[in-house]
């Protein structure tokens, strides 16, 4: 029996509480894609890593459509396109900061917007997405800051395999190339992950699925995932981007990506609902509402990722 009041029942709680919001979240729950909206936050425009599919003018690729641009907001301009947004889109039950470049790596700016809007909204769910690279940093406050979804890209396991998809990191004041960058890059997705996971944090796999370079290795992956507790893994295809390293690069074929969903659903529980969103997306998966909401006023017209 439970006493009340005892710590498994707080657990429990909390346990109840997170599973409530994630029928609410469109991406975690195929049956609230059509029945509640997200929003994306484009406060982050700096990246720390480089992964050969993405052109660093546009949006990050381990979340959207290759080729397209978003406004970048500060925290401030945020907040009260938020409110705007929220007044008239009734269904909004998520709110994400998918970049347009890394959320961690512009982990003030994220931190500052979610503060901003949790303060006077504690119902809205918070949702984040990563490359993973700060995790282990940054985890602990994010659990703090009532994020209860966050998505990492783990694209490999493998430093021989992710040295073909990631040109260089930056990690604490250095510059790493190839499969040394590639190592610090997958020990540190998957400590966050665990550390995540173990809080009660849901959490999302994105895997960008490259024939012939991780496409054979997307199963293990996916294993060492449900190792770790992820609920859902997203296989996108890739979309080869203009002016990236593999803008020559064949597009990954939608069967092929259903074929590797329908193997890898044995393992972990897989999305298949996934719109490629931009990173100022607004409203339902299928129906984005962001050129009405768009204000250049409050937008910044600059921005320069990291490299
Ligand atoms: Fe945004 Fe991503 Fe959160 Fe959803 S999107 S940060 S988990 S609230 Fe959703 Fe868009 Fe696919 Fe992302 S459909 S690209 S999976
Ligand atoms: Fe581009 Fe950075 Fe996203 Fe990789 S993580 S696709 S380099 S923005």
């Amino acid at each position: 029996m439970v006493c009340p009041g005892s710590t498994s029942d707080t657990k429990m709680q909390t346990a109840a509480a997170i599973l409530e919001k994630t029928q609410k979240h469109p991406c975690y729950s195929f049956d609230a894609h059509q029945k509640f909206a997200r929003m994306h936050l484009p406060v982050a425009p700096y990246c720390n890593i480089s992964c050969n599919y993405c052109n660093r003018k546009f949006d990050c690729v381990n979340e959207s459509r290759p080729g397209v641009t978003s406004e970048i907001l500060t925290p401030q301009a945020a907040k009260k396109k938020f409110d705007r947004v929220s007044e008239k889109v009734g269904e909004l039950s998520v709110v994400g900061i998918a970049g347009p470049g890394d959320a961690l790596a512009d982990w003030e700016n994220t931190r500052q917007t979610i503060g901003l809007i949790r303060k006077e909204n504690p119902q809205i769910v918070f949702c984040l997405s990563t490359n993973g690279l700060l995790l282990p940093e940054y985890a602990q406050e994010i659990v703090e800051l009532g994020v209860s979804h966050v998505t990492v890209t783990v694209n490999c396991l493998d430093p021989v395999i992710g040295a073909k998809i990631y040109k260089h990191i930056n990690y604490k004041g250095r510059h790493y190339e190839g499969e040394a960058g590639v190592a610090i890059l997958i020990e540190n997705q998957l400590a966050g992950i665990s550390k995540l996971t173990s809080q009660g944090i849901i959490v999302k796999i994105n895997i960008v699925m490259l024939k012939g370079i991780n496409d054979h290795h997307i199963p293990e992956v996916v294993k060492k995932m449900k190792e770790l507790g992820v609920y859902i893994t997203n296989i996108m295809p890739l979309i080869p981007a203009p002016g990236s390293v593999f803008e020559n690069f064949p597009q990954t074929t939608m069967k092929d990506v259903n074929e590797m969903r329908n193997s890898c659903e044995l393992d972990v529980m897989q999305m298949r609902h996934c719109k490629q969103c931009r990173a100022d997306a607004i409203g339902l998966l299928g129906e984005d509402r962001s050129q009405e909401f768009r204000d250049h006023d409050e937008s910044l017209t600059v921005f320069q990722r990291v490299m």
